[in-house]
């Protein structure tokens, strides 16, 4: 008996500085952990507002600022898009990535992103001066990004609009107009609603 409680506060001692040794260092990598990720939580929240209703008005926006390495900056309305050229986009489906459907519009109406690039010119120093990123900006933070030979020198240059009306109806509570990508695998990632300013850099 004596023997046996002997035994078992041996095992119980080693037993206790083993795993506080062990328990100290996976806390420590634990907590390290958990403040990456916190910070990492935090970096997202403050840049992306959790707008997830799409009829929420208070992010509407009448104009769209084109700005950065550009020579003509200029900003759109609606009205000012009307008197571009204007296309009819058939059939477009917006996607999630999750692989849910959001959205169907049997006939949407838009100018190119192209053509507002081209109007605002961006500024190029010599032909081999084409590193540009362009972000599609909405009021709640939520970007898509474009690179300068996609949209000039690849086929999604000719697939990319801000549209203004969904099937005949003026876009309101996700407008007044929506930044789309018509050849996305997944189109919701690069469907900018509540769009508000287009910014033009220099990659550095
Ligand atoms: N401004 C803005 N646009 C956005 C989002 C957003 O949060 N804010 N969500 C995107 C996502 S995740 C998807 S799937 C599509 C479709 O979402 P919808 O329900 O707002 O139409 O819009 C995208 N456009
Ligand atoms: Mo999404």
């Amino acid at each position: 008996m004596k023997n046996s409680v002997i035994v078992l506060l041996v095992f119980l001692i080693a037993f206790t500085f083993g795993s506080c040794n062990n328990s100290k260092t996976s806390e420590q990598k634990e907590n390290e952990a958990i403040s990456t990720k916190a910070s990492l939580t935090a970096n997202v929240n403050n840049s992306v507002k959790d707008a997830s209703h799409a009829d929420n008005v208070k992010y509407i926006s009448k104009e769209v600022e084109v700005k950065g390495d550009v020579e003509f900056p200029f900003t759109f309305t609606v009205d000012a898009l009307k008197k571009m050229n204007v296309v009819t986009i058939e059939d477009f489906v917006v996607v999630c990535q999750s692989g849910s459907e959001v959205k169907e519009n049997k006939s949407s109406k838009g100018v190119l992103l192209k053509d507002i690039l081209e109007k605002a010119k961006i500024i190029q120093t010599n032909h081999k001066d084409r590193n540009f990123y362009i972000v599609a900006r909405a009021t709640d933070n939520y970007m898509a990004t474009f690179s300068w030979a996609e949209i000039f020198n690849n086929p999604t240059g000719e697939n990319v609009y801000i549209i203004f009306e969904e099937n005949g109806i003026p876009i309101k509570n996700q407008g007044d107009m929506i930044l789309i990508c018509k050849n996305d695998i997944k189109t919701g990632p690069r469907h900018v609603t509540w769009l508000k300013s287009i910014e033009i850099k220099r990659v550095n």
